[in-house]
């Protein structure tokens, strides 16, 4: 094919690839940092609103995946340099107290989200109780806001709260898996200290046993669990977790020291149906 024959199919070609990039037909929205995410609550000061996302929109008792974006309220846009700690404080009626948490952190892959956790170990049966304080650092200002939050009784008991027989009082959470399956799971559960109202460090090398059970059914076990060890990489416990059928569960636990000193729970056998330390879950 001669030249003067090619050119004008290549022309046409590149216009025709050119005019269809303009093409409405397919136009997508840009895609926004918070796609999948719902919106739990706005916190707001004179200069900035901190909209607190994570995948149902509300906060629950147990563990929580929180994201957060600050948003300049002079010109609508969002922080991508900001230095974050925050503290959950639930006001009790002698006392209050905060709970375990890590602080936000820039999301990996993300310019203007923060992810952060939060582990409420309760609330009161109206959601109330509690309050976020977040100071945070952009640009060498300091920043605060603190508001009220609400924070929903979970259905199942997904975070226990006790005092140990050493006199320390625990926090265990159930982190994974956040939607089981019929099979070995991996079970990550987050154990912590009440060092003081203030701080809950977590617990490192210490191990719990686990022994799943169905109450409903004879209180039958599963087989091949395995005990719950710390992991340094995350700071959190893990074990494979057998489910055999869909249904409601007993995780029961005992928690020991590095010693192998009982901290908390029983076994379970014919006299002990459930452990004083337990976790639920139902699919
Ligand atoms: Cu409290």
């Amino acid at each position: 094919m001669k030249l003067k024959y090619i050119l004008p199919i290549l022309f046409l070609a590149l216009f025709t690839v050119a005019c269809s990039s303009d093409d409405n037909d397919d136009y997508t929205p840009p895609t926004s940092e918070v796609d999948g995410l719902q919106l739990i609550q706005e916190l707001s000061n004179d200069t900035h609103t901190i909209e607190l996302y994570n995948e149902s929109g509300m906060f629950y008792t147990g563990y929580n995946n929180v994201s957060l974006r600050i948003k300049d309220n002079s010109n609508g846009q969002y922080e991508e340099d900001a230095t974050i700690t925050w503290m959950p404080m639930m006001q009790m009626p002698t006392m209050q107290h905060s709970c375990p948490k890590t602080n936000p952190m820039k999301a990996s892959g993300k310019n203007t989200v923060y992810e952060g956790t939060i582990v409420y170990q309760m609330t009161n049966t109206d959601g109330s109780g509690w309050s976020l304080i977040l100071e945070y650092t952009i640009d060498g200002m300091d920043y605060m806001v603190s508001e009220t939050i609400t924070v929903m009784q979970n259905d199942d008991q997904n975070v226990s709260s006790f005092m140990g027989s050493d006199d320390s009082r625990y926090i265990v959470a159930m982190v994974e898996p956040k939607d089981p399956i019929i099979g070995i799971n991996e079970l990550v559960v987050g154990v912590y200290k009440m060092e003081n109202m203030m701080s809950f460090p977590v617990v490192e090398n210490y191990m719990l046993t686990l022994d799943p059970r169905m109450p409903g059914m004879g209180n039958h076990s599963s087989p091949n669990n395995t005990n719950l060890t710390f992991n340094a990489a995350d700071n959190m416990y893990h074990a494979n977790l057998s489910l055999t059928m869909t249904g409601y569960w007993v995780l029961n636990l005992k928690l020991m020291n590095t010693e192998d000193e009982v901290l908390k729970g029983e076994d379970v056998t014919d006299t002990n149906e459930q452990s004083s330390l337990y976790l639920e879950l139902e699919f």
